[in-house]
């Protein structure tokens, strides 16, 4: 790159008029798209897509757009250190040089009575490299311990576990310009329209120039991604194995392998090869439940072309054969020799922004800096070297899962959970929530006010976030960009490597005097330089790239060597791979059936996923109200026979329960799924509706080698809510700060829901429902909640539970409740978001006017609804029409795949 990559120094953040534009990074997903931040003060004015950034080329999707407005620096972020020294006390705030002081205390005390492996670190692919760097030596030098483990275990292990088990080691091979140099593009579990929305802009565009390129998309269920394919599999949920399997076996059988590939690069091909030979498309047709005929197709079109590219991610890698699953695709490019050629690959696409920092740092128990193994004396030595250590100790670290269940069983007594929030995103809550009940320390470093983890901190540390943070993350296609600070931290907020630091330099005093000094790092600088020299001489070495590389010629690939000019763009193009004799390996593996399948009791598979506009537990996008358009309610999807079966209407409220728990939730209509299956977003926790959220229901069941979970499969039963009373309310305001108002009633009653929903203006929204009515003494208290003691209609029969007010401000509703009797809030609601007034509010509160249904946002940067998208449509529009004159797709693109969908739809419709 040409140009300086870097616009504005941020140093003059100390002058609070000056405008300034940093460049930084998106801290949603592993895309790692440029954006520029223009801050002014200590506020975000603007967000925009950094175009000399050469993974997105200025693109941003919806998320990355609305950045702006998850920047707070007031009661939605946790702002002081906060300390209860029982459990049972209240926490109160306290000076951060305090909490470090107690953080060191109590666990030097622990580490004295229990020794170093009763401390675990809960950390997360958020993190900077810098940020892990810091936590990992901690544990690993200082503390003692390798019970060091991230979100990750959720995330990317079967993906590490299947790349070191064929290629030799973690790193994905291929680069993101291979998405327009590919013939076809093989999608499998994963839903890029929604989950890496930049990459798919690209793949449309590419599919634009290249009209012979084809599209398979593996997702049982039709998705806007696999909408969009040319060939869509919806196979049975955890089947993948046997269905690549059976595409090799295709393949083996049109000779469209190359032999002369796998004779020259790889070992292991003979006894694959005699094992596939039962997984005929017929066998596979069995057990995945897709036509033969299309996995004869799908082989076809991966074999029979000069390039083929893989893209991945949870599908495959949330499940107890989650390795094998990735092993048994890598085999496919194997065979092909389809790998380390431009277009080709198997590419699996990162979640999180810096899991595959995390990956490079060590960050989990199962590695050590530089893709170094724990379990090799060898590897353990160099590391304690680098770091300037006696060692590193001997003793496995446990992953994630396996840390909580050692604080029930008593091995674990400290916690330290940093930038994940575990009391919502790992499977089998009722387990996850005893351990943390259990734990004698638990230190939640966070930096949003209100998550379910939060909750059982006896220790917080207030965490400085994007875009306070100065560090590196590295995306999907092995790229390293610097994330930079454009406004300081608020309140007594640090960086997370600081805060480590802050607690390593204390407790080293207490427990190893002489190491204090290796915590004293000037800046983040200094601690990437440590990091990057234990890359050196490894897969990955990137020891000859600093900041100020970084900053004259912007991100860079790993590896990037002190010999070669620049990094490098694809892995293993002379053939040559990361195994010991330089040969790929397949692997011998068969089909193993999901963990937990159903039976007459839980006759349902359900699985879990992402929405387009949400991330993960929301602590962040719920305070964009924008992007809490899209999904205004919590709902789980069934099929329309399932929700017949049960007895449900569309909408209705549904019980459903799995082996481990439950939960209430409104049902929904969903035709993009097969009969048989439910889908839930993984986002609802318990910080937005009742109960444990989803994964109260999930199954922690994991594979046996990447010891992830398969949080996309478990068995379900559903049968209809028996709770008549219902409740649906509305208040105007900052929804963050309404939420935390609210969020007491998620606790009161059976089913509750409170999300930030926009009508007109921001604002939340709050539904209820129990089997009776509650007493007059809640229900006024309810209503004082929503500021409507005193409105200015009202329509109330508290005695039979019913309540209907409304409060205006000017001529819209300013709050709302519907109790007990809940007909008209689509009407309400209609007029709330801009609708026509009612002619009489005693007829609207009676049910008496005619009802007005609620439209949906569909693209959230032009405001375009369901309602404006199907009129367009039905007065002949096709997609470039709908684009001219409504301009939804026209902004980031995200919606562009669902409003594609709706012109297929309705012309399938038509012909019909
Ligand atoms: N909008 C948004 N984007 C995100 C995130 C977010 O929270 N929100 N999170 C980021 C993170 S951390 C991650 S890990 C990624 C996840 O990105 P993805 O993995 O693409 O997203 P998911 O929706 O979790 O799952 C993908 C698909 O797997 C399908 N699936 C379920 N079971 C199976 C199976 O057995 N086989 C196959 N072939 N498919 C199956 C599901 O139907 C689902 O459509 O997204 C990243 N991007
Ligand atoms: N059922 C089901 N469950 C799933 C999944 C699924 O598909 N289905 N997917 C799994 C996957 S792939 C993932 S990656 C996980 C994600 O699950 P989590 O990691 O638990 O989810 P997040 O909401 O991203 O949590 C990030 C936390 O970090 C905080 N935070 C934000 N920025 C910072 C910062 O700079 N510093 C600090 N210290 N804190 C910060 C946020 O407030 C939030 O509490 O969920 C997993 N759980
Ligand atoms: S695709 Fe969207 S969420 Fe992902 S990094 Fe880019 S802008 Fe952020
Ligand atoms: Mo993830």
């Amino acid at each position: 790159m040409d140009a300086p990559y870097f616009l504005e120094n941020a140093a003059d953040a100390a002058n609070p008029t000056a405008s300034r534009t940093v460049s930084s990074v998106c801290c949603y997903c592993g895309t790692g798209c440029g954006v520029r931040v223009q801050a002014q003060g200590n506020r975000v004015i603007a967000i925009a897509g950094d175009d000399s950034h050469p993974s997105n080329l200025g693109r941003l999707c919806s998320k990355g757009l609305r950045l702006a407005d998850t920047v707070r620096a007031d009661a939605a972020r946790v702002l002081r250190a906060q300390w209860r020294p029982g459990r049972g006390e209240a926490r109160t705030d306290i000076a951060l040089d305090r909490a470090l002081d107690i953080a060191a205390d109590r666990l030097a005390d622990i580490i004295g009575r229990h020794g170093p492996d009763a401390v675990g670190f809960y950390l997360s692919g958020q993190l900077l490299t810098e940020d892990y760097s810091v936590f990992n030596k901690l544990a690993r030098a200082l503390v003692g311990t390798n019970n060091v483990d991230t979100n990750s275990r959720l995330c990317m292990s079967s993906a590490v576990a299947g790349y070191k088990q064929t290629l030799g080691a973690d790193a994905p091979p291929a680069c993101y310009d291979d998405l327009e140099l590919a013939d076809t593009v093989f999608i499998a579990g994963a839903n890029v329209a929604y989950a890496h929305p930049v990459l798919f802009r690209r793949l449309e565009a590419a599919r634009q120039a290249r009209p012979h390129m084809r599209v398979i998309v593996v997702d049982p269920r039709r998705t806007d991604t696999a909408a969009a394919a040319d060939l869509h599999l919806p196979i049975l949920p955890g089947t993948d194995v046997a269905l690549f399997h059976a595409m090799l076996h295709v393949m083996v059988a049109e000779s469209s392998i190359d032999r002369a590939y796998i004779e020259r690069h790889t070992e292991g091909f003979e006894p694959l090869e005699r094992r596939i030979r039962e997984f005929t498309p017929e066998a596979a047709q069995a057990i995945c439940g897709v036509p033969a005929a299309d996995i004869v197709q799908a082989a076809r079109w991966f074999a029979q072309v000069p390039a083929t590219l893989s893209l991945y991610t949870m599908g495959l890698n949330q499940s107890s054969s989650g390795t094998a699953k990735n092993a048994a695709l890598i085999h496919l490019h194997l065979a092909t020799g389809k790998i380390g050629k431009p277009g080709s690959g198997p590419f699996s696409l990162t979640g999180q922004p810096n899991a595959m920092g995390g990956r490079e740092a060590g960050g989990m128990a199962t590695l050590l800096p530089g893709h170094r193994d724990p379990g090799s004396a060898a590897d353990r030595a160099e590391v304690a070297a680098l770091w300037e250590v006696d060692g590193i100790p001997a003793t496995p670290g446990l992953p994630a899962l396996e840390m909580f269940d050692a604080v029930l069983d008593g091995r674990i007594k400290a916690l330290w959970i940093v930038a994940t929030n575990p009391a919502q995103s790992l499977p089998d809550q009722a387990r996850v929530r005893a351990a943390l009940e259990k734990a004698e320390l638990v230190i939640v470093q966070d930096a949003y006010a209100g998550t379910e983890t939060l909750a059982y901190a006896d220790l917080v540390l207030p965490a400085a976030t994007w875009p306070e943070k100065e560090g590196t993350v590295t995306n999907s296609e092995r790229r390293i960009s610097r994330v930079r600070a454009a406004i300081a931290p608020p309140g007594d907020a640090r960086p997370d490597w600081r805060l480590a630091a802050g607690v390593a330099t204390r407790l080293a005093r207490r427990i190893a005097p002489a190491r204090a000094a290796r915590f004293d790092y000037a800046d983040e600088s200094e601690v990437f330089a440590e990091h990057a020299r234990t890359t050196a001489g490894r897969d990955l070495d990137y020891s000859a790239l600093s900041y100020a590389i970084l900053e004259r010629d912007g991100p860079q690939q790993w590896p990037y060597r002190r010999d070669a000019q620049g990094g490098v763009r694809r892995l293993y193009a002379d053939g040559r791979f990361a195994t010991p004799g330089g040969r790929a390996r397949f692997a011998d593996i068969g089909y193993t059936p999901v963990a937990e399948p159903v039976c007459a009791d839980y006759p349902l598979r359900l699985t879990t996923g992402r929405l387009r506009d949400h991330w993960h537990t929301m602590a962040r996008t719920a305070l964009s109200a924008a992007l809490t358009r899209h999904v205004e309610q919590p709902w789980m999807s069934l099929h329309p026979r399932d929700m017949a079966a049960a007895g449900l209407a569309d909408g209705a409220l549904a019980k459903v329960r799995s082996r481990r728990g439950q939960l209430y939730i409104a049902v929904r209509a969903d035709d993009s799924l097969r009969a048989g299956q439910a889908f839930l977003p993984m986002h609802w926790g318990s910080a937005f509706i009742a109960g444990d959220g989803v994964n109260a229901l999930t199954n922690p069941a994991r594979d046996p080698l990447s010891r992830q979970p398969e949080l996309k499969h478990c068995a379900i039963a559903v049968e209809h809510a028996a709770l008549p009373w219902q409740a649906a309310g509305w208040i105007r305001g900052d929804a963050a700060l309404l939420r935390q108002r609210l969020a007491p009633w998620l606790r009161r009653f059976p089913y509750a829901a409170v999300l930030p929903t926009a009508l007109g203006a921001d604002g939340a929204r709050i539904a209820l429902a129990a089997a009776q009515a509650p007493d007059i003494d809640t229900l006024e208290a309810l209503c004082a909640e929503l500021d409507l003691a005193r409105p200015q209609a009202a329509y109330d029969d508290p005695h039979r539970g019913i309540v209907r007010r409304i409060a205006l401000a000017g001529t819209s509703p300013a709050a709302f409740l519907l109790a007990g009797d809940t007909r008209v809030v689509d009407t309400l609601e209609a007029w709330a978001d801009g609708g026509p007034p009612p002619a009489s509010l005693a007829q609207l509160l009676m049910g008496r006017t005619r009802p007005v249904a609620r439209d949906r946002t569909i693209c959230v940067c032009h405001g375009v609804t369901d309602r404006a998208i199907q009129a367009g449509i039905a007065a002949g529009l096709d997609l470039d029409g709908l684009r001219h004159t409504l301009r939804c797709g026209t902004g980031c693109g995200s919606c562009g795949p669902e409003v594609a969908r709706m012109v297929a739809r309705a012309h399938s419709h038509e012909g019909a």
